[in-house]
């Protein structure tokens, strides 16, 4: 979904999100001609950058501070574990699309999509070890907590009991892990005391877990021009995320009739109908926003300077533009 992201207003964020931008380019570049063109497709297709961006805003919480270059080699290294995430998933997931554009598996492949994975992870690795051990060490930990959330994930697949708890846990280590360690490796490089440091990986974890039960909230109700892949997939792969927990909880029997196993043609539009006039999108909007102010109020401690209050703009942003209704507003 395409809106601008509150933090890229910061001020200086423009100007580093250019230099992380080059520092990714530079990342990836690999002695064979095929494998830099490989490992820089999704680079060059786009994304949001948000988690560079978050470790950067982070990295600013301490007034007074520049962004370093170290700052923004943090950002780089994130970055490259998040693309090397999406290299692997949509081979997973056999996805056509990424970023508006042919994904790396359906233009390339399967084996060169995961040896081009690899290379991203490697090079995530090498800046990381260059910005300490703490740095490399989280960021290894964190690849750890990626890879658990993600098999959580496939070992609940066409399961209609999956619990929600058994859906949180999995979304914090897939999701929520990374933008928790993005925080954390921004304030560690930038320098900052101890205890916001811990403030600022506890607020990452929680702009993840909405961030994720937003996604997946999008994935019910937006179009595929909106997400730049298609709509409904998590339904066809089975996985069954929080608003269709919820929607099953108190389904008639229908929607538990039609899930459970892959969906036939036309089932996944009937599918996302009935999650969508259940209730349970609004229930969901309302956890995300939960999360979310959550994730604001973890920010006291650190005051309210410029940076701060993008981080909290950031994350507010995310709920107040669902293309559904919010019911914050009903309460
Ligand atoms: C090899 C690191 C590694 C992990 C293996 C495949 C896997 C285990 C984990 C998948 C984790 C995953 C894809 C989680 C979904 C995270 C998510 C919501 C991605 C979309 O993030 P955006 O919207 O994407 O920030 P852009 O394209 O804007 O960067």
């Amino acid at each position: 979904m395409v809106s601008p992201n509150p933090l890229l207003a910061m001020p200086g964020m423009g100007h580093d999100m250019e230099r992380v931008e080059k520092a990714l380019r530079e990342s990836v570049r690999a002695d064979d001609e095929f494998l830099t063109e490989v490992a820089s497709h999704l680079i060059k297709a786009g994304g949001k950058r948000l988690r560079p961006a978050f470790a950067i805003a982070a990295a600013a919480s301490r007034p007074g501070s520049q962004t370093t270059d170290d700052v923004i080699m943090g950002g780089v290294a994130v970055e490259l574990v998040h693309l090397g995430s999406l290299y692997h998933d949509d081979v997973m997931d056999e996805a056509e699309m990424r970023r508006t554009v042919e994904s790396v598996n359906a233009r390339w492949g399967n084996l060169r999509a995961i040896l081009a994975g690899d290379f991203l992870l490697a090079r995530a690795s090498e800046i990381a070890a260059g910005l300490g051990t703490e740095v490399a060490g989280l960021l290894a930990s964190t690849i750890g907590r990626l890879c658990e959330g993600q098999v959580r994930e496939l070992q609940s697949a066409f399961q209609v009991d999956r619990s929600e708890t058994a859906y949180l846990t999995s979304i914090e280590g897939k999701t929520a892990s990374l933008f928790s360690s993005a925080c954390r490796i921004g304030a560690i490089v930038g320098g900052l005391p101890r205890a916001d440091v811990d403030t600022l990986t506890e607020f990452g974890r929680l702009f993840g877990m909405a961030f994720q039960v937003v996604d997946d909230i999008l994935d019910v109700v937006a179009t595929d021009e909106q997400l730049g892949k298609p709509a409904g997939h998590d339904l066809v792969e089975g996985v069954y995320t929080l608003p269709v927990i919820r929607a099953l909880a108190t389904d008639d029997g229908e929607l538990r009739g039609l899930l459970g196993h892959p969906l036939g043609p036309g089932e996944m539009e009937r599918a996302r109908a009935l999650v969508r006039a259940n209730g349970a999108v609004a229930g969901s909007v309302r956890t995300a926003r939960d999360f979310a102010e959550q994730a604001v109020a973890t920010l006291a401690p650190l005051g309210d300077g410029t940076a701060t209050g993008s981080l909290a703009a950031a994350t507010l942003h995310l709920v107040d533009h669902l293309p559904v209704a919010d019911p914050a507003t009903t309460r």
